[in-house]
């Protein structure tokens, strides 16, 4: 009798030996890959709408970081092929566990752009409500998402929900103990769960290079028994294909999924940073030109998709949006200084009780 071991099933966890890609960097098509479906004509034209506002809300948002009324942003721009494919392969019962990179998944998933602001702005909590988004707050201490993600899957799963988690995380974060964790957990508990790696060559000024030996950071699935893929991140069209696939295989009970997408950050790390000092001007500009906004419009004009009216009605879309999201952005939040002492504990420790004494002695002199 043969016995089936582990190594035999390698095969099927292995992602392809390059990149899924359907679209060139010229945006001519690039051979749809057999494996996978190409998405629907209306999905594409969608998904473009939504990465012209995306691109648009990130330039915003980087313009409100020196108008002081940011105290930080860490750029999507480049990643939003990544993003909005990402937003778009998931239902409106699945869960995101988003990144603090990921603003543009959450504006893409419809969510006001002040709320999704509200952390970076230096509010003291997320600023929208996870339960009701199935957004989970972006995080920041790195990785630590895509175990709460494991977690969300499994309970999604014990209750009898086809709801499907959606954890993004980046190259530096596939460094962390947590992600292997996470991976070692998901694929023991079959949990529906997919990784979405998004690959944009830097942690801060650590080059990948440096950051893994790793052929590829999907290889790191495999050894949890983990399927995984690797895609081009810079094809919206093969993102998306893949995404949907990876999804659609952990809904219908298949287990976790990990795909990695090869991407670029095309600005520094966050407006506090100066990639120029770790980066060469040819490598930004070899990655500019695999621009995948320019990628997607070229060939979805190409297709006769897109007219030249659909794509001036979409920038002027994203215009109203920014606009009116730079005079939101302009008051002032109301906050309450006294609301830093609550929900910290179910009861308030002498030490917070002191230190709300004391503030309020400076605040409200008099009153207490
Ligand atoms: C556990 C932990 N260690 C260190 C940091 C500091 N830190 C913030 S962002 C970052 C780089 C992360 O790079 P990557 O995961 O590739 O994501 P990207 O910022 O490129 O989207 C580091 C080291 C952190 N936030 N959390």
């Amino acid at each position: 009798m043969s016995v089936r071991t582990p190594h035999q099933e390698v095969e099927g966890l292995l992602p392809s030996a390059v990149p899924v890609r359907f679209v060139a960097e010229d945006g001519t098509d690039a051979g749809a890959p057999a494996e996978y479906a190409a998405p629907e004509d209306a999905a594409l034209v969608e998904a473009y709408r939504r990465m012209v506002l995306g691109r648009r809300f990130d330039r915003q948002a980087t313009a409100l970081t020196r108008q002081g009324r940011l105290a930080v942003y860490p750029s999507s721009r480049g990643q939003e092929a990544c993003q909005i494919a990402g937003v778009l392969a998931l239902r409106e019962n699945d869960w995101l566990f988003p990144t603090y990179r990921d603003s543009v998944a959450l504006v893409a998933r419809g969510m006001d752009p002040v709320e999704v602001l509200t952390l970076l702005r230096g509010g003291w909590h997320c600023g929208y409500d996870p339960a009701a988004t199935r957004v989970a707050p972006q995080c920041t201490p790195l990785a630590t998402q895509t175990i709460h993600a494991v977690g969300m899957a499994e309970a999604l799963r014990r209750k009898g929900e086809d709801g499907v988690v959606m954890a993004f995380v980046g190259d530096g974060g596939t460094s962390e103990g947590d992600f292997h964790e996470a991976l070692n957990y998901a694929g023991v508990l079959r949990a529906p769960v997919v990784f979405f790696v998004q690959n944009n060559k830097y942690a801060i000024s650590v080059p990948l290079a440096k950051q893994t030996a790793a052929p590829a950071l999907a290889y790191k699935g495999v050894g949890y028994g983990v399927r995984s893929e690797q895609v081009d991140g810079n094809d919206l069209v093969a993102v998306l294909s893949v995404l949907t696939a990876a999804v659609e295989h952990a809904r219908s009970g298949g287990g976790p999924y990990l795909v990695e997408a090869h991407t670029y950050r095309m600005d520094s790390h966050t407006n506090a940073d100066d990639a120029s000092r770790y980066r060469e001007d040819e490598e930004v500009a070899r990655w500019e030109a695999a621009d995948p906004l320019a990628r997607l419009e070229t060939h979805l004009r190409g297709r006769g998709l897109l007219s030249e009216e659909d794509v001036a009605s979409a920038r002027e879309a994203a215009e109203e949006y920014a606009a009116r999201l730079r005079d939101r952005m302009a008051a002032d939040p109301e906050a309450d200084p006294f609301e830093l002492f609550d929900h910290v504990f179910a009861e308030p420790t002498p030490q917070l009780r002191e230190q709300r004494a004391l503030l309020a002695s400076e605040m409200l002199p008099g009153e207490d």
